[in-house]
């Protein structure tokens, strides 16, 4: 009897720390090689809190991000938080050559889109001119050229570069209608990435580096 309790007891640990890496491996990516001959892959949607929903973004600040669609932007959330919360889930920020190619859809700094879906100013493609984040993935036409990375324009300004010399949010968020250029983050800064508080117009996007 004691051994008939004791198998589904360990089947259960296993498949708790199973579903934890399986959930953090199944966050889909977008890979290609940058600038540096490097490979780097970038999660396709903005993070979001392990507990966030499509109508709520969660409450849970220590679990591992996710990376999915449909589900509320983790924001107020500080660049030396969104860093630490990428790291728990063995990633990093994107660094910011990395972060624009994959927003403008070509590598290079002179190629690529201004905006994510094109070079024409489009309200209507993304989330530039509402009244707060939505949930990932809402506007099915905010994808970049070149491997379906949602978002990249507007919805949350996302948190980049992994040192605070490098630190800057990108992208525009749900009020920059003319602010969401993929290079908006070399323009104009919305938040100080040194600030001990969040802002709630900027999240982050995990990015790692390629095999
Ligand atoms: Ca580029
Ligand atoms: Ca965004």
């Amino acid at each position: 009897m004691g051994r008939f309790l004791l198998l589904p007891l360990s089947l259960l640990v296993l498949s708790g720390c199973g579903d934890e890496q399986f959930n953090t491996i199944k966050d889909r990516e977008h890979c290609f090689v940058r600038r540096d001959g490097q490979s780097i892959c970038i999660e396709l949607f903005e993070a979001s809190r392990k507990d966030a929903t499509q109508d709520s973004p969660g409450v849970d600040d220590m679990a591992v991000p996710r990376g999915l669609e449909k589900r509320m932007p983790w924001i107020d959330i500080t660049w030396d938080a969104a860093r630490q919360a990428c790291e728990r889930k063995g990633k990093r920020l994107c660094e910011r050559d990395e972060w624009i190619d994959a927003c403008d859809g070509a590598v290079g700094e002179d190629d690529g889109y201004l905006f994510t879906y094109g070079d024409t100013e489009d309200a209507s493609r993304c989330n530039t001119g509402g009244q707060g984040p939505m949930a990932s993935a809402s506007f099915e036409t905010c994808i970049s050229a070149s491997g379906n990375v949602f978002d990249m324009s507007g919805n949350v300004w996302e948190w980049t570069g992994n040192s605070l010399a490098t630190a800057a949010a990108r992208g525009g968020g749900f009020r920059s209608t003319v602010a969401h250029r993929c290079t908006s983050g070399d323009l104009m800064q919305i938040a100080p990435p040194n600030s001990p508080v969040g802002h709630p117009e900027v999240g982050f996007r995990c990015c790692r580096d390629g095999t």
